[in-house]
């Protein structure tokens, strides 16, 4: 019986064949079992070398069961381990990264330009009050700028700031000359949209503050910013322009030099110096707050420019409306763009 048993276990390849075997054998209806239950029929004087006989066989085919179990269970394991594994060196699966918004790269072109030249960089509130966008800017009510037909208004008086100029009160208010500042955001216009005007869109504010300040700084700040954009070659040009903010104004362009032949002037933006009205205004606002009159007799240069037209050039991009569209054929084109 032993040896039978002993070949059974062998052929046992599953641990269910192996349960079979062993209860066959040793389980409380098996061979074994049956044999030393029968023990009791025998004579005494054969009961215990047949008991003993009997327990050597057990202990054997118990010990071969053990033995074949724990074999199985590894053999087991391991497959299970393999079946699971995860192979770290297949490719991942690939998913699609974002990437930076033009605009956003454009004002981190300009915003490093004017930090290199010691600008400070703030930002302020998009829904203001009347007075900051325009009386306090020398806008007086009667001009055009005012009209319902470019401004959104909201229920409480306030407006969707028309421009970034506002800051340069609030800032003005809040911080004594010498000052250098830009200032970045979104600005809304009621009108109507084409491939070059939206009606929310960005804007880059520039204000120097200080003594003795020409439009001569002006100029060469322009130009710096120029270069900065566009390589030491680039060109600067001002035109004289009105803005009541500023007296003298301009309008500026820069010189696009592409290799791709697309070569143009760019008009940019509004700049010029900061009008006496406004710093009147600032004074007038400053003392209501308990503060100092300190901005009567300063000098101070302003500009403003729309990264839009920056962003459309460089990337070839020749609709304003796409920035914002949330097309992802247009904006796809610039992921994993850092
Ligand atoms: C202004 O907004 C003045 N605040 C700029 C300024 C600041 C002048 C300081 C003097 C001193 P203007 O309305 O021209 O000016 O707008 C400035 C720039 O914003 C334009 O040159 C253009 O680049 C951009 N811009 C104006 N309207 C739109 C529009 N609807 N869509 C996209 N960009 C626009």
């Amino acid at each position: 019986m032993q040896q039978e048993a002993l070949q059974e276990i062998t052929a046992a390849d599953t641990l269910e064949a192996l349960q079979a075997v062993k209860t066959k054998y040793v389980g409380k209806k098996g061979l074994i079992t049956q044999q030393l239950g029968g023990l009791g029929q025998l004579p005494p004087e054969e009961r215990k070398a047949r008991g003993a006989e009997i327990n050597v066989v057990r202990q054997a085919i118990q010990a071969a069961l053990d033995e074949k179990e724990g074999t199985l269970k590894r053999a087991a394991l391991d497959a299970k381990l393999r079946s699971e594994a995860v192979d770290v060196t297949l490719p991942g699966l690939g998913l699609p990264s974002g990437g930076l918004h033009p605009i956003t790269r454009v004002y981190d072109d300009l915003i490093g330009i004017y930090r290199q030249m010691g600008y400070a960089v703030v930002e302020g509130p998009e829904v203001e009050e009347e007075h900051y966008n325009f009386e306090a800017l020398n806008v007086p009510w009667y001009h055009p700028a005012r009209d319902l037909q470019d401004t959104f208004w909201l229920e409480d008086g306030r407006l969707l700031r028309t421009h970034t100029s506002p800051m340069q009160i609030r800032y003005m208010v809040d911080h004594e000359p010498p000052l250098k500042i830009v200032v970045r955001g979104k600005v809304y216009r009621y009108e109507a949209t084409d491939a070059t005007h939206e009606s929310m869109f960005h804007q880059l504010e520039g204000l120097v503050v200080g003594e003795g300040i020409s439009m001569a700084d002006l100029k060469g700040t322009i130009a710096e910013m120029a270069r900065g954009l566009y390589g030491p070659s680039a060109k600067v040009r001002f035109q004289p322009s009105y803005y009541p903010f500023v007296e003298p104004g301009a309008d500026f362009a820069v010189y696009w030099d592409n290799p791709r032949g697309e070569s143009k002037w760019l008009e940019l933006g509004g700049c010029g110096m900061v009008h006496p009205n406004v710093f009147k205004a600032v004074d007038d606002l400053r003392e209501q707050a308990g503060k100092d009159r300190i901005y009567e007799g300063m000098t101070g240069f302003a500009f403003g420019l729309g990264p839009e037209r920056i962003a459309m050039l460089k990337y070839g991009i020749p609709d304003i409306r796409y920035f914002y569209a949330n097309d992802p054929k247009v904006m796809g084109q610039f992921r994993g763009e850092l």
